[in-house]
């Protein structure tokens, strides 16, 4: 506050959005977000403004958090909320808040909006978000426990798979296929980010067990060579690249991980680093496949003499030519059978 005091704006002026996130994401950030209102409110003695339905985000009936948000956002001390004023649910919390908290006196302008106004119970068609079809696969322990999200089954199923089939076949064969269900039930609304969520973590969980026994049956000593991997800019999905990485090091290859989120520049920089002659960029949107394309115009633009191979569920292998790859891996195996090629 030093800096607005010191040019002499009063503190009443001031107005500070202290950020909503996204609750199906980070859930106990709404609360971290209201704490942080009170206390611009009451140790900083500013004004708050806030923009309230992003906390509804990937979540179905929108309505019902934003309205619940909006009336604690309001106990909390919110001065100014970004809304649509056109929704009447949230100026009905606006307006009750008012009765409630003695500001509306005599309750007028609730009753003046609402004296003629019939209630209607809305009904909320239910979709069943429980069980998009598992088909064949459906019997599989491991299959549902992906698309159920439970981490624990997850793992002791992946256990159980590995007694009887190699560990790229539970990834190929069940682990991917459950995930393309819970996206495409994602995709028609079926499910939501949370239980997306879920399931990603279940198959974190699974995958672990997987990885050491695909460890366990690697190849040992000296290196084959370096690769470069990184999930591009503004994609967060690694668990592709995070397989591709246990199945390249499995072959032997010591690959340097940049994580995910990975701008241009870094891949650039870490190529420069360490010499290595293969990188392999990963892409599971349509909105991040351009970043794709601009690291691989930085990399040559640097001239760089590494090859790119891609990979992603959104690739198509005439797209990832298009945009400059030198090879399209359709999964880890893909990959390693190039890294072969490339260091012989
Ligand atoms: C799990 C998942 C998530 C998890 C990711 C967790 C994690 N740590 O990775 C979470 C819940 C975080 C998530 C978030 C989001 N997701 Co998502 N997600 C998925 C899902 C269900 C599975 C992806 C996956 O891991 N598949 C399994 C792996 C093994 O497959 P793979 O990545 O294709 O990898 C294989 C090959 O492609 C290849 N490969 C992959 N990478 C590489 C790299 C190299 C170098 C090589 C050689 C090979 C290679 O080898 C791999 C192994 O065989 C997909 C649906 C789907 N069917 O793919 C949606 C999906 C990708 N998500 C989608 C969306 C929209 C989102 C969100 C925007 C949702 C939201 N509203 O917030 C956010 C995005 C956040 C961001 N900025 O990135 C959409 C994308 C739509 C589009 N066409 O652009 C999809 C397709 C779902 C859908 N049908 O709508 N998601």
């Amino acid at each position: 506050m030093a800096a607005t005091d010191a040019i002499g704006i009063p503190r009443g002026d001031v107005y500070i959005d202290c950020l909503t996130l996204t609750v199906s994401a980070e859930q106990s950030a709404a609360a971290e977000t209201l704490k942080a209102i009170t206390m611009c409110k009451k140790e900083l003695g500013v004004r708050t403004v806030l923009g309230v339905s992003n906390i509804s985000f990937g979540l179905p009936c929108r309505g019902y958090m934003n309205t619940t948000f909006l009336t604690l956002a309001m106990q909390a001390g919110l001065d100014l909320a970004i809304m649509n004023p056109n929704t009447p649910e949230m100026m009905a919390a606006v307006r009750a808040y008012r009765v409630l908290t003695s500001q509306d006196e005599k309750c007028n302008d609730y009753v003046a909006a609402y004296a003629n106004v019939q209630v209607q119970t809305s009904q909320v068609a239910k979709t069943d978000a429980a069980a998009p079809a598992g088909g064949a696969a459906g019997a599989d322990a491991l299959f549902e426990a992906v698309r159920r999200g439970l981490k624990n089954e997850a793992r002791a199923a992946a256990g159980e798979a590995l007694k009887t089939r190699e560990p790229l076949q539970v990834v190929n064969e069940t682990l991917i296929p459950a995930l393309d269900v819970v996206g495409d039930a994602f995709e028609k609304g079926s499910i939501f980010l949370p239980q997306l969520l879920q399931s990603a973590t279940a198959t974190q969980a699974a995958f672990e067990v997987i990885k050491t026994a695909i460890a366990a049956s690697g190849s040992q000593g000296e290196s084959k060579g370096r690769i470069v991997i990184a999930t591009v800019k503004g994609d967060v999905h690694d668990i592709g690249k995070n397989i591709v990485r246990v199945i390249l090091e499995n072959y032997g290859y010591d690959v340097l991980d940049l994580g995910r989120d990975v701008p241009p520049e870094r891949v650039v920089e870490a190529v420069r680093q360490t010499g290595a002659p293969l990188v392999g960029l990963s892409a599971l949107m349509t909105t991040t496949v351009p970043n794709m394309q601009a690291t691989i115009e930085a990399l040559h633009a640097a001239n760089l003499p590494c090859k790119v191979m891609v990979g992603g569920a959104v690739l198509t292998k005439a797209y990832a030519e298009q945009i400059g790859a030198d090879f399209y891996a359709k999964d880890a195996k893909a990959s390693a059978d190039y890294a072969k090629q490339i260091f012989g």
